[in-house]
């Protein structure tokens, strides 16, 4: 469906809502707005990545706050937003990428944010304050950022510094890694990748630029063992993959459990790739805006902001959390990009009505 059509299914429905119940989103907004700090209205139903929270922050926030937490996961951010459309299921927070932010606040999707029930948002580096896909965190406030590229084993790859997404996408490169080869199953990141190698924008807009990228992907796919976005880690520690299409911090948490640094590594390609910032919002399918705002709060609180990054290997948007985060980890150029490496990187954008080319081209490249 285009995104225009989309629009205006959504408005119906939000109208039908608000008649329904007397002011509807309002009402919410209204509720939201007169929530104090650490003020709790229910239980917390979090939808959110798979492995992407510590569970004893999980277990801290239950105890501290004395309620139930219901967690579901999503594998892409288009998979989410299918589900809070549908709105079939109570969802108090959601965990998108930057562009999937703008999406959802454009769509009118998500409850703004009290910034009073929520001071710790003064904790955030200044990096992350006003982000475009959502200027002054109206709607959003940062949880984590990382980047995506490559994870492969050192048995096929001497050196970080050598990774080229032509080993998945040039003939001759990557006919070694035949069937041991994964991508992830992200519209958005495949064809980013495609078209990083191709020198293009990841956010291009030219017909002509997706159509070569949809042909390389076409071609790759013989080579490809499977698109994955959530066991991507997993198969390259089992050996059943050498070369992985995925996020930073998944691989190290990986790494880290199979004790395998030695044997795999992580980079990103010298023709670039793609960094995200992943981010708390409240959707309008929400019913306990009060819980959901505190548990924003408990998340930006710097020891817990710095527990949260040092689990998954993420980078934290909090400048009061990395003060307290391992040096180590903060000096490492794989989880804290320095400027020549973040010059390579670019952020996923709204694209517009312009979206439904790539899904219909990934779905394409899938068949
Ligand atoms: C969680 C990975 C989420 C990062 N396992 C993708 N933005």
């Amino acid at each position: 469906m285009v995104r225009g059509r989309r629009l205006l299914l959504v408005a119906a429905v939000v109208a039908i809502v608000a008649a329904a119940c007397g002011g509807g989103g309002s009402e919410l907004q209204a509720k939201a707005d007169a929530c104090k700090v650490d003020e709790v209205d229910g239980d917390l139903s979090l939808y959110n990545w798979s492995e992407y929270i510590d569970p004893e922050l999980v277990e801290k926030f239950k105890a501290t706050y004395g309620v139930e937490v219901t967690e579901t996961f999503f594998e892409s951010n288009e998979s989410m937003l299918a589900q809070v459309e549908a709105g079939g299921a109570v969802y108090d927070l959601v965990v998108p990428s930057d562009y999937m932010v703008d999406i959802m606040r454009q769509e009118g999707l998500l409850v703004k944010l009290n910034r009073e029930a929520i001071p710790n948002l003064a904790n955030l580096d200044p990096k992350f304050t006003n982000l475009p896909f959502d200027p002054g965190n109206e709607y959003s406030a940062p949880y984590l950022w990382g980047t995506t590229g490559i994870g492969f084993s050192y048995d096929v790859v001497d050196d970080a510094a050598d990774l080229t997404w032509g080993l998945i996408f040039d003939p001759e490169l990557s006919a070694p890694f035949a069937g041991k080869i994964s991508l992830l199953d992200d519209e958005r990141e495949v064809f980013a990748a495609a078209l990083k190698y191709l020198g293009y924008s990841v956010n291009s807009k030219d017909e002509k630029e997706l159509q070569e990228a949809t042909e390389l992907l076409k071609a790759a796919k013989d080579r490809v063992a499977t698109f994955t976005s959530d066991s991507f880690e997993d198969l390259l520690v089992a050996g059943e993959v050498v070369i992985a299409h995925g996020w930073n911090g998944d691989f190290f948490s990986a790494f880290d459990e199979a004790d395998a640094w030695e044997e795999l590594g992580y980079g990103i390609p010298k023709e670039g790739g793609v960094a995200w910032v992943d981010n708390m919002a409240i959707p309008t399918t929400a019913e306990h805006v009060c819980t959901a705002q505190t548990f924003i709060n408990f998340i930006l609180d710097p020891e817990n902001g710095a527990q949260l990054a040092e689990w998954n290997y993420y980078a934290s948007p909090n400048a009061k959390a990395n003060e307290l985060i391992d040096p180590e980890m903060l000096s490492d150029p794989a989880v804290y990009p320095p400027p020549e490496v973040f010059e390579k990187l670019e952020f996923l954008e709204d694209l517009g009505d312009f979206a439904t080319k790539y899904a219909d081209a990934f779905t394409e490249v899938k068949s």
